[in-house]
């Protein structure tokens, strides 16, 4: 199986690690904008030197209760962080965004991919990718995240995520999106109980009826808390199961912060496949 991402092709034969590079001031930086851009730019470098397929580049954090981004802010923070990628790294960038603005800013400096945790559904986001050859990722949240984890609620999570995911393919289908440059997401925490998470990871080979590539993304997240007891900061090990285990359950791309130690299991997963 070929993703078409831009000018790359990715071949998922083997299970493939997409990078997380988050670019907002933490508490590491000096909460300028010149350092919080070289911060993300060096990441970025070290985790396509530790064997990245895909860098995503976000710049509005999606986590639970994380609140939004002005556009401008978020422009401010991605735009340039892209601008220098694509100069030093010979490797698809992706923008996670929602916003059609920063899609389409994103792709104007060399951006191959839009990882877009709303499918697509914000007013003017399919019109921005539909003349472009670039990648997509269509990922199911319920709610939004300042809110999602309030009691998220489904009668069944795998066939309604199923539903959702089928609606946005075919509407991004139809508005010229090729079919080979589409991965789906069922969007691992996002509006999901413990519960939820589990069955979902539980029965991720069926999403393999939906005839895209699937993208996952568990690392560090709090159902991986729930089940080790163990704080963001201690949650490698079970990011690694998480992605093995999700590999073997088909899942062709692999959303990380750990890449180094997630290229390494997943070499192991790939000499049996
Ligand atoms: C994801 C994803 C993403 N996750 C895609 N994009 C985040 N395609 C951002 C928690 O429960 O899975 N797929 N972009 C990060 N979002 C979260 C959500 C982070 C939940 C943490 C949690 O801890």
């Amino acid at each position: 199986m070929i993703f078409n991402c831009g000018k790359f092709q990715l071949d998922l034969t083997t299970p493939r690690v997409m990078g997380i590079v988050n670019v907002t001031p933490d508490s590491f930086s000096d909460g300028g904008k010149f350092s919080a851009t070289n911060m993300a730019i060096e990441h970025a470098l070290t985790l396509a030197e530790e064997g990245a397929d895909i860098l995503d580049i976000g710049g509005e954090s999606t986590r639970p209760n994380a609140s939004p981004v002005g556009l401008q802010q978020e422009l401010d923070r991605v735009i340039p962080v892209i601008e220098a990628l694509v100069k030093q790294v010979n490797i698809p960038l992706s923008i996670d965004t929602y916003k059609p603005q920063v899609m389409r800013a994103a792709i104007q400096v060399g951006a191959s991919m839009v990882n877009d945790v709303r499918a697509l559904q914000e007013a003017g986001a399919l019109e921005v990718v539909e003349k472009t050859n670039v990648g997509v990722c269509l990922m199911h949240m319920q709610g939004l995240p300042a809110t999602m984890q309030n009691n998220p609620h489904y009668n069944d999570v795998v066939n309604e995520v199923k539903t959702f995911l089928k609606t946005r393919l075919q509407a991004s289908i139809h508005a010229g999106c090729r079919p080979a440059s589409i991965l789906l997401d069922p969007g691992f925490g996002f509006g999901k109980t413990r519960a939820h998470n589990i069955l979902l990871l539980q029965n991720l080979e069926s999403f393999a009826d939906l005839g895209q590539p699937l993208l996952v993304g568990l690392s560090r997240k709090s159902v991986l808390g729930q089940i080790t007891g163990n704080d963001i900061d201690a949650r490698l090990h079970a990011s690694i199961a998480a992605s093995v285990l999700s590999a073997m359950k088909g899942a062709k791309i692999l959303r990380v912060h750990d890449v180094k130690a997630t290229v390494e299991a997943l070499k192991v997963v790939a000499s049996i496949q």
